[in-house]
Order: C-alpha cells, then structure tokens, then sequence
C-alpha cells in the first residue's frame, strides 16, 4: 500500500476537519434563512415550520401548493401550533386555511394524513355545515376556527 504523503489516518483527520467546517458553514446559512423568514412570513414550534406564500387561494389549489413544496397544509396539532398560525393570520390580516377537513366523512373532521384530531378550536356553535356545504376550515385572527366552503379563498400557511 502506497503511504506517500502522510497516513491513511491523517487523510480521515484531515477529512473529518473539513466537514467539520462544512457543517459549521451550513448551519450558519440555515439559521441566517430562519431568521430571515421569521421575520415576515414564516413562525416555528418545536421542529415545525409554518409558512405562508401570502397569496390567498381555494382549498385544493393552496393544498396542491403546500405538497408541491413538500410541505402540507397547515394543520395545528396543540394549543401553540394553533398560536403560531394565528400569529400569521394576524401579520398578513388573511383569514387562512387549515388542512383538517371533513370531505370524507361530513361531521368527522380528520387531518391531511387521515388522523382524526388531537385538538380543536372551534368558535361558539362551529362547526355547523352552513347550508350543507362546509367540508374545510378556516381560521380567523382571533386563532378560532369556522368549518367553511372549500371553494372559498383564503390564505395559504404551509407547514413543514
Ligand atoms: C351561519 C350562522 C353564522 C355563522 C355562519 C358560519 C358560516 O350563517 O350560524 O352565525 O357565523 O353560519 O358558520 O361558515
Ligand atoms: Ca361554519
């Protein structure tokens, strides 16, 4: 074996310190871009992201956005998830989408993956099916919720 120029355990030395500095690097960029988007358009709890395009938009067309991003509608899982929407709602002054619906099953509303809720946030005698028509929902700036018509526009909020 071929040892000119040092050791094979000096190369990994050398290796390792320079992904070392790659990683410091990345994580740099990553935190200047989470700043960045915090600041405007974008709010995080825990390991989730909750963005918005700040474009308003009907029900499947804001979900087909979210997944072509890799994303998902925004669906609050916990009190602060729902606060970090609201917070959203309340900077763009857009009333938003959620993801949870009940296009399945009228009356059980579930999450985009089909899970049915862990938690609601329902305003006062929501959700009513308003007329029959009601399978999304949508949420206002006081972080309530409103089941309403998928064909309506509203806000977009990602999560990732
Ligand atoms: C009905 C009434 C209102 C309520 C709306 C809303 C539509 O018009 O019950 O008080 O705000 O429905 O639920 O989505
Ligand atoms: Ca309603």
């Amino acid at each position: 074996k071929g040892e000119s120029g040092g050791s094979e355990l000096d190369l990994l030395k050398r290796q390792v310190t320079a992904l070392g500095t790659q990683l410091k690097a990345l994580q740099s960029a990553s935190a200047k871009q989470r700043k960045a988007s915090l600041l405007q358009n974008a709010r995080s709890v825990g390991e989730k992201l909750f963005v918005t395009n700040n474009l308003e938009m009907n029900y499947e067309v804001a979900r087909v956005a979210c997944v072509k991003a890799g994303g998902l509608l925004a669906s609050p899982r916990n009190a602060a998830e729902n606060a970090a929407i609201q917070e959203i709602v309340t900077m763009t002054g857009k009333i938003a989408y959620l993801g949870i619906n009940d296009m399945q099953t009228e009356g059980t509303f579930k999450y985009p993956n089909g899970d049915k809720l862990s938690y609601t946030n329902w305003s006062p005698k929501e959700p009513n099916n308003d007329k029959g028509v009601e399978d999304c929902v949508e949420i206002f700036s006081n972080g309530k919720w409103n089941d309403k018509s998928c064909g309506e526009k509203r806000l977009v909020i990602c999560e990732f």
